[in-house]
């Protein structure tokens, strides 16, 4: 998969792309992220991409010349399996969302900053508009970072563990159940015997039992 972000801010993201498993991702060739700073494309010699809002109101907006000069440059690599803006007004992320998107090839993902971006670029070019949740940011960049983590890990071949992402919280709408390693005691507290039981099928129902408990305590809308 291919990931293109145009930002404002690219700083912000270089650190949570470049460790861990996303640095995985991309030095194993599952994936590759280009950050562009939008000021590349801006209007004149002052670096300027942003302009007061028509109506009055505080707060200024993107504008759409160079976003559009950005995202029509872009696309001369390559037409994009989606174009995604993110705002808080978009659509809540879940992990279905970043399964769905894990399928792509080729992702081009929008910064917003200020009050947003103009409504004729998400008109004309943007396919998803996505949010990671009920509350405001100061910028789309670090919403960008989760979008991107939550689909570099499901990439075939990312995580060390080929089954690992299965299991992960909301794979089977089931919270993850505990999860305890070595010491078994540990200043007295013992790890559940049905896990030193050698017996994976007992393991595998403890566990479900365990996530399902979990989540009718702490997420019961999970299940309705
Ligand atoms: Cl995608 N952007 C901003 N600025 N704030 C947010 C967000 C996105 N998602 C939740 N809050």
């Amino acid at each position: 998969m291919h990931i293109d972000i145009l930002s404002v801010l690219p700083e912000l993201l270089e650190s949570p792309l470049n460790h861990s498993i996303m640095k995985r991702a991309q030095s194993k060739g599952h994936l590759t992220v280009a950050v562009h700073p939008l000021r590349k494309w801006a209007v004149n010699a002052y670096g300027q991409i942003d302009d007061y809002q028509f109506g009055g109101g505080a707060g200024m907006v993107m504008m759409c010349e160079p976003l559009v000069k950005a995202i029509e440059e872009l696309q001369q690599e390559g037409p994009y399996d989606a174009i995604i803006y993110m705002t808080p007004d978009g659509e809540r992320l879940e992990q279905k969302t970043a399964n769905r998107l894990s399928l792509k090839e080729r992702l081009l993902i929008i910064c917003g900053h200020y009050k947003g971006i103009d409504q004729r670029v998400r008109d004309h070019f943007v396919t998803h508009e996505i949010s990671i949740g009920d509350y405001v940011l100061s910028g789309g960049e670090l919403a960008a970072a989760v979008l991107v983590d939550a689909i570099g890990r499901l990439l075939p071949g990312v995580l060390g563990d080929e089954t690992s992402a299965l299991t992960d919280s909301f794979q089977d709408g089931l919270l993850a159940p505990p999860v305890y390693t070595r010491p078994a005691d540990f200043r007295g507290w013992k790890v559940p015997d049905i896990l030193l039981s050698g017996d994976p099928k007992k393991v595998d129902e403890w566990r479900h039992d365990q996530a399902v408990k979990r989540t009718e305590e702490r997420r019961p809308d999970l299940l309705d």
